[in-house]
């Protein structure tokens, strides 16, 4: 089943392998640069179905770090050109991820630190988001809380954000709401503690989620796929509340025309107790994606082709989205099919490769 093609909307995925968007905190100015040429041209090689490119901000305060990519600015899009095409000419769909890093925005790169900038570092920012509390730990920056004026301005900059990803000629757009990031901090009560109509009951909690996918999705085109990368769960000891609420809000994306549902973690306390282990996800995306009746993906440690093949083969999801794994070999697709005995996957190996490998020696 990994390797049978899958069609959402107008877009044909030549297999059920997803190369999940993976920060390379590379860039200057926001601005993509051969960095990203090489690490996107080498995933959409490798024969995954589909490219997201890393988490892009809409603002240059919603960056996660000064190195992450931007799409602002049409420099930034103009940036992302060569890299778009590469990704299709080598037969992936071309996918971005956009979002806002909230109050963990403003941090170092992960291999210099992963915390912070102390206040006054003059690579820093103000942080913005729901309420003025700080995530704790490494991320300690105390954010201002948005005024109205800020939840629309944010808002119309997903918007714009979103015409620039369709004007680049991306064709799956995958909205960062989990992580921690500023819709799940607007989401979780660990970071909302606001008094009006944005914060207290679920349905406050929900609405810049709600009315920031409305306004992306008048403008992303109707044929396209439009994703969101929700945190279902937190991994607090609350996660029954939790998941029913997400779950609830997942509905609430699905009347209002989302079309697949990827599904993550919260992120949004540092005392939460993840329980790593193999696709440890899977019965939140099982549940979530059954309940809602979305097409849909999950994420973190699916690090074997059989657990991919079984994730999808059980039809729990329709992609399944790799990370690390493909960073260590972006031909784990290729690797995938081998172990699995798929004798002829449908998936096009780029013909030079095809050509060494399929037909001169034999596989
Ligand atoms: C894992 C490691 C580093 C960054 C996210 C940008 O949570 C990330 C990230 C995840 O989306």
């Amino acid at each position: 089943m990994l390797f049978t093609p899958y069609t959402l909307k107008s877009i044909r995925f030549r297999n059920r392998i997803a190369c999940s968007p993976m920060c390379q905190y590379s860039a200057v100015d926001g601005l993509a640069n051969p960095w990203h040429q090489g690490h996107y041209t080498s995933q959409a090689r490798g024969g995954s179905a589909l490219v997201v490119v890393e988490a892009t901000a809409v603002s240059p305060e919603g960056r996660i770090t000064p190195a992450c990519l931007g799409l602002w600015n049409d420099a930034q899009a103009e940036s992302l050109t060569p890299v778009i095409a590469a990704i299709k000419a080598a037969g992936a769909v071309a996918g971005i991820q956009i979002g806002h890093a909230g109050r963990k925005a403003s941090a170092n790169r992960p291999w210099e630190g992963d915390d912070h900038m102390p206040e006054g570092d003059p690579r820093g920012w103000q942080t913005i988001a729901p309420s003025a509390v700080a995530f704790g730990a490494n991320l300690p920056r105390v954010p201002r809380e948005m005024s109205k004026a800020d939840i629309n301005r944010v808002r119309q900059d997903f918007v714009a954000a979103a015409k620039r990803a369709r004007d680049l000629g991306i064709e799956f757009l995958m909205l960062h709401f989990s992580h921690g990031y500023l819709a799940q901090n607007f989401f979780s009560t660990w970071s909302n503690q606001r008094h009006d109509e944005y914060g207290g009951s679920p349905e406050n909690r929900r609405r810049f989620l709600l009315e920031t996918f409305e306004a992306v999705r008048q403008v992303w085109p109707e044929h396209l796929p439009l994703c969101v990368r929700l945190g279902m769960v937190e991994f607090d000891g609350n996660d029954d509340t939790t998941l029913a609420e997400s779950i609830e809000l997942a509905q609430r994306f699905k009347q209002l025309g989302l079309d697949f549902l990827d599904i993550s973690m919260g992120f949004s306390t540092p005392t939460a107790k993840i329980p790593w282990g193999p696709a440890f996800l899977e019965p939140i995306a099982a549940r979530a994606l059954k309940e809602t009746g979305l097409p849909g993906s999950t994420t973190w440690n699916i690090s074997t082709p059989e657990l991919a093949e079984h994730l999808v083969s059980t039809g729990i999801v329709n992609m399944v989205m790799i990370g690390r794994p493909l960073l260590a070999n972006p031909h784990w697709p290729y690797a995938a099919a081998k172990k699995l005995g798929v004798e002829k996957p449908d998936w096009v190996l780029p013909a030079p490769y095809a050509h060494w490998l399929e037909r001169y020696h034999g596989a």
